[in-house]
């Protein structure tokens, strides 16, 4: 949320590609309002984000309150949820064409939780969900934010002592690495 609020500070409101297991969008969590699932209330409360330009993509699994059954808040305030279920045996290229037509040129933000992979590409991280995104539809979102004007992004939740092979922390570098390549202004040949 910080890190939003930085890129407000220079952009004005973002939109935002969020990427997840989790909505990380309760009041509060286990009584908290500034925890690890909250953030994306706490931007919105702010006027971080523009909520018409918000997706989040991957959502499943538990839920801390019975208040954060579904994803309705989300969808009230203009989001747009896509929940893995919706991701399953499918390339995620179509939906990220409408989410380049949905950004337009205003600035966005990519945050990404390793989580939204499914635990057997990427099981070092703190809560897994099993009926995740593969990889390579992680690749897919990734790959298809070229020609969105990207002001920033990060990478979340890669926990080290759960990933006792290494599988997550590669991913994860890879997938930073990716997030680099579609920066606007990079230059690549195809
Ligand atoms: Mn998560």
């Amino acid at each position: 949320m910080q890190l939003i609020f930085a890129y407000y500070e220079k952009h004005g409101p973002v939109g935002l590609i969020h990427v997840d297991a989790h909505a990380d969008s309760s009041d509060e969590m286990l009584g908290e309002k500034i925890a690890h699932g909250t953030p994306f209330r706490r931007a919105f409360d702010e006027g971080l984000i523009i909520p018409e330009k918000t997706i989040q993509i991957g959502l499943r699994g538990s839920q801390y309150s019975v208040k954060d059954g579904g994803q309705s808040w989300q969808v009230e305030q203009g989001f747009r949820v896509v929940p893995a279920e919706e991701c399953w045996y499918k390339s995620m290229s179509p939906l990220m064409a409408e989410v380049r037509d949905m950004m337009g040129q205003v600035p966005v933000y990519l945050s990404f939780d390793i989580d939204a992979l499914d635990p057997a590409f990427a099981p070092g991280t703190g809560t897994p969900e099993i009926g995740g995104l593969t990889s390579i539809q992680g690749l897919e979102i990734i790959r298809g934010c070229r020609g969105i004007k990207l002001v920033g992004a990060d990478l979340v939740e890669v926990s080290p002592p759960y990933d006792t092979n290494g599988t997550t922390a590669l991913t994860g570098a890879n997938l930073l690495f990716e997030m680099l390549c579609v920066l606007p202004g990079v230059k690549y040949s195809d």
